[in-house]
């Protein structure tokens, strides 16, 4: 009887769980910060057309843009329960969580935008992708996310231009001690309000590429854009380990198709729209200023490198992987 019993819960309980599998095999959710305008958000949706495609239909994926699930610290959170099944994710507030992923946030580590996709392409990225998806956060795609620069009313010349300002930083522990490693105080906050505290003066500065540096109206608000570029964080598309491993084999493959094809597609759209943005600020009044010389930016970082690498002597191996690849 007891042995009847457990049966049929076990196969209630089983038929429940397949069509649990099933709904949200069938509807997935996404998580974009950016709006239209922004390369992103494009690219995000061609991962939404392209999921459907490859799956048969068997997957549907809705993005919600402009960061109406939540600030990125709390739906990197959301993807990490499975409560969001994908998103787009900047590398940089993954490394409070994922301490691997901190290689690209220690400045000035990449040379350049195709030296970090090669860094990733290689035994570093592999490591970094294997660390994100034990921690719930799998990458099946890279974006660009180009280089971020300072921007703020004054121009940033030098480390010592820094000395005193206010600069917002994104939630990550080396982007305030970058800050302070110049004289400057760091201020962590959500995107969303970064163009409210520049407004009023909260903070003095901020650091950003183009696109997002126009598209949410910080030029509005700072003269000066110095392209000091001391960050080349790339971004991944993300899904939630255990949905994605709860794929067949077959769907695994055609939704890392969709998000591999959606990346390529997005990194030609930031081609153009980052060059674009640039010139529209410009043409907005916006000075930007060259940096001909970033040696004392990089020197100011010695020691940022040096704390963090006492404190996490295991990170050493990544940052020689980077640092060999050409
Ligand atoms: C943008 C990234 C976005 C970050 C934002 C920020 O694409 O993921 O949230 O910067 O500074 O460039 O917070």
């Amino acid at each position: 009887m007891l042995k009847k019993l457990s049966m049929k819960l076990l196969g209630a309980a089983t038929a429940m769980t397949m069509m649990a599998g099933m709904a949200t095999a069938a509807d997935w959710r996404a998580w974009n910060i950016h709006n239209e305008g922004h390369p992103n958000f494009g690219g995000m949706n061609k991962f939404a057309e392209l999921v459907e495609k490859e799956t048969g239909g068997e997957i549907k994926l809705q993005v919600f843009h402009g960061g109406v699930l939540g600030s990125q610290p709390d739906a990197l959170e959301q993807v990490r329960a499975g409560a969001i099944e994908a998103g787009n994710f900047n590398l940089g507030p993954i490394g409070p969580m994922v301490k691997e992923a901190n290689l690209v946030s220690l400045p000035f580590i990449f040379k350049s935008v195709p030296h970090m996709f090669r860094v990733l392409d290689g035994e570093a990225g592999d490591i970094i992708s294997k660390a994100m998806a034990d921690a719930g956060i799998m990458p099946i795609a890279w974006f660009d996310a180009g280089a971020r620069s300072f921007y703020a009313q004054k121009e940033i010349k030098t480390p010592a231009d820094v000395k005193g300002l206010k600069i917002r930083v994104m939630n990550n522990n080396l982007y305030t001690a970058m800050i302070s490693a110049m004289g400057g105080n760091p201020s962590p906050m959500a995107f969303s309000e970064v163009q409210q505290a520049l407004k009023t003066g909260v903070v003095d500065g901020a650091e950003n590429n183009f696109p997002s540096y126009k598209n949410v109206g910080h030029f509005e608000v700072t003269k000066n854009y110095s392209l000091s570029e001391h960050l080349i964080i790339p971004e991944c598309i993300c899904v939630n380990t255990a949905k994605f491993n709860a794929l067949s084999p077959a769907m695994q493959a055609s939704v890392k198709k969709a998000a591999q094809e959606a990346a390529l597609y997005q990194r030609e759209l930031w081609a153009v729209q980052s060059d674009k943005a640039r010139k529209d600020v410009e043409a907005a009044g916006i000075m930007v200023n060259e940096i001909a010389d970033k040696g004392p930016f990089q020197s100011a970082m010695d020691s940022v490198y040096a704390d963090y690498l006492k404190a996490n002597p295991d990170m050493q191996k990544l940052v020689d992987l980077a640092k060999s690849t050409k």
